[in-house]
């Protein structure tokens, strides 16, 4: 089958039949389902359209929502529009998604607003479809992190990844360790100003996400971007390594350099690192997980491990061990960045995140498969295609260089099982990071994610070989998107190569 171009979907549903008829919605139209869902698509569409539609646990309805386990995958549903609309979702998550799909079929015509006659039956290729939020290099509150949520979760994302420390700030409270949010969390890059979560503010996020089928995934990046822990706790760190790079970085673009005790305002990485023979380091990480687990219903604690430029690779090796058994010790899976597949006796089942390129350098295949080889999986993150702060164009006023520049094309045309000699079986999803070192705030975000946290979401989500896999009809169908992310406020960026409408 050819994927009916005319339908405007992100990701492609695994499959798709286009009637000929409309279904007119208007302002008598009902809806039926007594899930969540329900009152989250009367919502949505009274955003979109101003029609507010009544919401009813019994029938008769223009939209009925159901479950009905059997009917997809995890995660799937099924959506049938002819004279009456019906959504039904595998399990609560596939009636969101089938929600999701059927906001973006809503149109206005001529005759008003009106969802086409289709049959779709859909369900994710991977269990894992995440985004990655870099809270600590700039910080952004829990309203800007729910609307993050909003704009991901409609394109079927499933896990938001908060990178939650770093050189620049500490940005969750830990009741163990107060100074770390009291003195180490005031500032972000550049003098901008800082934050950081109470707990209950991150309880919220994580029910919030919970409410769109999201996973938080805390990460505390250990044992190198840990500056700030010495601006709170200077007996946990070690001297800062002013290495070559970071010097001329600094000169280049008029940056300080990292002062012991002070809070950083530059973005130069691998100059920190935690004591690793001191007793007292692995306390202060026992007590971090754990505070963090009993706030994580999800499985996962990142413990980070990128870049420990400033740390000996013995020492971080054995950091990496004792850092991922304590991750276990506290009932959760640990998650490292590649490097820490380095330590042969890393902790069993630990999850790599690579991201490495497209074609890897140096050690990071090796890295990476050493995941496998301790029982563990992969979440790939390709820095030269799913690297969301990468600039689009060379003139592009924010991001960065240092792995691609990423057009919208770029982004889409990759394959995640096709980068490292390890089987499928070991890929659990894609992973798309958004640095912030250049974006001050969230609208500046969102001009970097979109439209391509879009392309990585079809890649997660759809089958590899499915119709409609192809980068003519990607762009054809995100341009079409214009519309919704308009009445959400999405503040995209209108990419040249998309054709929008
Ligand atoms: C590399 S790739 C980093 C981050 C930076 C980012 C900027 C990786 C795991 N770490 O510390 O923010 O580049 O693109």
């Amino acid at each position: 089958m050819v994927f009916p171009l005319e339908l405007p979907l992100v990701p492609a549903p695994a499959s798709a039949t286009v009637g000929d008829g409309r279904l007119a919605i208007t302002s008598t139209s009902r809806i039926q389902g007594s899930s969540p869902a329900a009152a989250q698509l009367a919502a949505a569409v009274e955003r979109r359209t101003g029609l507010r539609l009544e919401t009813a646990a019994e029938g008769p309805a223009d939209i009925e929502l159901r479950l009905d386990s059997g009917v997809a995958a995890a995660e799937g549903y099924t959506l049938r529009i002819d004279d009456r609309a019906v959504v039904t979702g595998d399990d609560e998550a596939g009636l969101f998604y089938g929600v999701q799909t059927l906001l973006q079929l809503l149109r206005e015509d001529a005759g008003g607003w009106a969802l086409p006659h289709v049959e779709i039956a859909d369900a994710p290729r991977f269990a894992r479809r995440g985004v990655m939020l870099d809270v600590a290099r700039h910080f952004f509150g829990v309203d800007d992190v729910k609307r993050f949520i909003d704009s991901t979760s409609a394109l079927k994302y499933n896990h938001l990844h908060l990178h939650l420390s770093d050189d620049q700030g500490w940005r969750v409270h830990i009741d163990a360790w107060p100074l770390l949010t009291e003195r180490a969390a005031t500032t972000s890059v550049d003098g901008h100003p800082g934050g950081f979560y109470t707990k209950d503010d991150y309880r919220e996020i994580v029910a919030y996400a919970a409410t769109r089928h999201m996973i938080v995934i805390p990460e505390i990046d250990l044992p190198g971007h840990t500056h700030a822990i010495g601006v709170a706790y200077p007996e946990l760190v070690e001297e800062p390594v002013l290495n070559d790079a970071l010097v001329a970085d600094s000169e280049r673009l008029g940056q300080p350099l990292p002062v012991a005790g002070e809070t950083y305002l530059g973005w130069g990485v691998g100059h920190s690192s935690v004591r690793i023979h001191e007793e007292r380091t692995y306390d202060f990480v026992r007590d971090v997980v754990r505070e963090l687990a009993e706030m994580t219903p999800g499985p996962y604690i990142h413990i980070g491990g990128d870049e420990s430029l400033g740390t000996p690779q013995a020492d971080f090796d054995l950091f990496a061990e004792r850092a991922t058994a304590i991750v276990v010790a506290e009932g959760k899976t640990p998650v490292a960045w590649h490097e820490m597949g380095s330590a042969a006796n890393i902790a069993e089942g630990t999850v790599g995140q690579y991201w490495g390129k497209t074609t890897p350098e140096g050690t990071h295949a090796a890295e990476a498969a050493h995941f496998v080889e301790r029982g563990g999986a992969l979440i790939m993150s390709a820095a030269n295609v799913t690297y969301l702060d990468m600039k689009y164009t060379e003139d592009f006023p924010l991001g960065l260089t240092w792995a691609a520049i990423i057009d919208v094309r770029s982004a889409y045309e990759w394959e995640p099982t096709a980068v490292l000699d390890v089987p499928e079986s070991a890929i659990l999803g894609v992973e798309a990071p958004l640095w912030s070192e250049t974006t001050r705030t969230l609208d500046e975000v969102e001009q970097l994610v979109f439209p391509r946290a879009a392309a990585q979401a079809e890649v997660a989500w759809s089958p590899r070989e499915g119709a409609g896999r192809s980068w003519e009809s990607f762009r054809a169908r995100v341009g079409r998107l214009a519309p919704l992310w308009k009445a959400e406020g999405v503040d995209f960026h209108p990419a040249a190569d998309i054709p929008w409408s």
